[in-house]
């Protein structure tokens, strides 16, 4: 292709050349990629334009504003020293001893990870990021940390977004390079929803670490602290933050709740300290701590532990500022907030706002309120842009305290229940939600066990079981695979053990485990599983997508497959990747620094006799095509 752009070039042509033609005509060297590149992001927006997208309803393209950004000089504005730079000079006990140091209350930013999972579906891209990022590192340079990374958005990434998690890792990394980077990690179960062999827990932590990751928040999704061991030695090895989390449930102040008191988490707290923990989490996912509670417990806890206390809520009650503020009261070091425009309801409780609760008391809130103002008015503007997969919960829902089902999970399972014919019984299926974690003997509920109970319900009311008649009706039916993996015992063990006539029912034959599964399940072959990646992708991989492809075999091929089709989607704005674009609209897409695309779409043709239609662009000014199979 280089040879053949030389003898077209019209300076050749004209025998207008020298030696130094080469070297001052760059685009020379555009070949193949330019081409192949712009033609497969067309091949994208006419898809998407054509058929829509995926989980929203198809209909014109909506009007945006631009989201508005914060009024600072980036040039111009350096970068102050934040907490990343405490642990680059005097490591993690230089974090633990500075933390303990500090009398105001310290604060960690979930607008980039639980805030959008918990709000939109965990669709938040990464190009939304992208144009903040250098704000956040001059205006949010004495928060804690920034959550960024983990939980659901690693497998949303790469399932809907056809986004690599390790890129925004890395870019984000370059952009804000002064403030902690936090993920949040499900022990054995990693950034999935199952247990994964020991070496892969391993690798994907020490790759995280070096990839940028200083905090790791590390949980069981049934409190089992053996489930946690592996994941903690792991990022302590990494010179890093390990931050284990108690998962917080039931209601320490009811008497009728007996089994999960202040002493079971008191006792949990000191067990985790012992296996290697530098701070204590409180990782309340459904947002069931309660301010008198919250007092109590903080205080309790900050009897039997010397570590730091970070405190993680959901402000699905609307007691959300009122929680951290007994907590602050009680001593808490650190709390989970977001940003204004994406908190409440079923995210965090926003940082503005206990900002301006705890103004007079004697623990202030480390922030700078003006900036927390400017970038809220930028994810007001940037939220639009995800309407479609807001839950339509408007108002606080008391009724959490009932059912407990975390903030992820709601939205979720309402259109699970949908999906399965269930959509006008969804109350049924609410009350059925907590009586199945009575039936299970009252788990602790967050991913992935929030998931078997989740699954469970909808499977009683759909088979007309209950307490009564399940253990008889049972015997001759087949439970959802993810009860059955629980039952086995393959997501670790509940405090105080199963339901054991339960426990039969939904086994029969197969016979459970009371070990950690990691001791059963065969290490991963990295060489083999990246030669079978390579030969899939047809092309080389890198040690990061090998792990990803461990983690999720099926889902990391398609996301290879839908990059080979339409190249890196990432770099579209929102609004283009979302909806696609209207008839005669122009955008601008830097594919890469410097190098910028112009394209517009002139128009749609008529749809063909093999279910193709031809749609017809303007490509850097060229006109220019594509085929796009029509599928609606
Ligand atoms: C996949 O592998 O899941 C497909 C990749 C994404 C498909 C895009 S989403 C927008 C557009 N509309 C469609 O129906 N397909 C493409
Ligand atoms: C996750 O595991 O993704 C969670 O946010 C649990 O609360
Ligand atoms: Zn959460």
């Amino acid at each position: 292709p280089f040879l053949t752009n030389v003898v077209l070039h019209e300076k050749f042509l004209s025998g207008d050349f020298d030696t130094s033609f080469i070297d001052s005509t760059p685009e020379l060297f555009d070949f193949t990629v330019r081409k192949d590149r712009g033609t497969k992001l067309l091949r994208y927006i006419g898809d998407v334009t054509l058929n829509g997208f995926p989980g929203i309803e198809k209909k014109n393209k909506p009007i945006f504003v631009k989201p508005k950004k914060p009024k600072l000089d980036i040039k111009n504005t350096e970068i102050p020293r934040g907490t990343k730079q405490i642990l680059e000079e005097e490591g993690v006990d230089g974090v633990i001893r500075w933390i303990k140091e500090q009398n105001d209350v310290l604060l960690t930013d979930t607008t980039f990870r639980d805030a959008h999972q918990s709000l939109l579906a965990t669709r938040v891209r990464s190009q939304d990021m992208y144009q903040i990022a250098d704000y956040n590192a001059r205006m949010m340079h004495n928060f804690f940390s920034l959550e960024l990374w983990g939980g659901a958005t690693f497998d949303v990434s790469y399932r809907f977004l056809k986004e690599d998690p390790w890129e925004r890792l890395a870019k984000l990394r370059k952009q804000i390079p002064n403030v902690l980077f936090q993920m949040l990690f499900r022990g054995a179960n990693a950034v999935g929803y199952t247990n994964y062999p020991d070496n892969l827990i391993r690798e994907f932590v020490r790759e995280a670490a070096s990839a940028g990751i200083d905090v790791f928040r590390i949980f069981d999704s049934l409190n089992w602290i053996k489930g946690m061991e592996i994941a903690i030695d792991e990022v302590r090895n990494s010179g890093k933050i390990a931050e284990a989390a108690i998962c917080y449930t039931g209601d320490i102040l009811d008497p009728t709740r007996t089994k999960y008191t202040v002493e079971y988490f008191k006792e949990m707290a000191k067990e985790l300290e012992r296996a290697g923990a530098h701070i204590l989490a409180i990782k309340d996912m459904a947002g069931l701590l309660k301010p008198e509670a919250a007092y109590v417990l903080i205080s309790e806890l900050k009897e039997v532990t010397d570590m730091p206390i970070h405190l993680h809520t959901h402000d699905t009650s609307g007691n959300g500022i009122y929680t951290y503020a007994k907590a602050i009261e009680a001593g808490v070091d650190i709390v989970d907030t977001a940003l204004g425009s994406m908190a409440g309801l079923t995210s965090q409780p926003s940082a503005n706002t206990l900002y301006y609760a705890m103004r007079g008391a004697k623990r202030q809130v480390r922030a700078d309120i003006e900036a927390l103002e400017q970038l809220s008015y930028y994810w007001q503007d940037v939220r639009e842009y995800y309407r479609d997969f807001e839950s339509g919960m408007k108002s606080p829902h008391s009724e959490i305290y009932v059912h407990e089902m975390p903030g992820g999970q709601y939205s979720n399972l309402q259109q699970q229940a949908k999906a399965v014919g269930l959509g006008d019984r969804w109350d049924e299926v609410k009350k059925m939600y907590s009586r199945v974690n009575l039936l299970f003997g009252d788990i602790v509920k967050v991913t992935p066990s929030s998931k078997v109970v989740g699954d469970m319900a909808l499977f009683m009311v759909q088979n007309n079981l209950d307490e009564n008649n399940i253990l008889e009706k049972g015997k001759t039916i087949d439970f959802p695979d993810s009860v059955v993996e629980f039952f086995q015992g393959y997501l670790g063990q509940p405090y105080g053990g199963f339901p054991e006539e339960l426990q039969k029912v939904i086994l029969k034959e197969r016979k459970p485990i009371d070990v950690r599964p990691g001791e059963l399940l065969e290490p991963v072959d990295f060489d083999a599983l990246k030669a079978e990646l390579e030969k899939k992708v047809n092309g080389q991989v890198t040690k990061k997508d090998v792990i990803s492809y461990a983690l999720y075999p099926k889902v990391v091929e398609e996301y290879f497959k839908a990059v080979e089709k339409y190249g890196n989607l990432s770099v579209l704005d929102t609004p283009s990747f979302l909806y696609g674009l209207r008839i005669g609209e122009e955008i601008e897409v830097e594919i890469e620094k410097g190098k910028t695309l112009i394209i517009k779409l002139v128009s749609i043709g008529e749809a063909e006799h093999d279910g193709t239609r031809v749609i017809y662009f303007e490509f850097n000014g060229q006109p220019r095509e594509v085929v796009v199979e029509d599928k609606t």
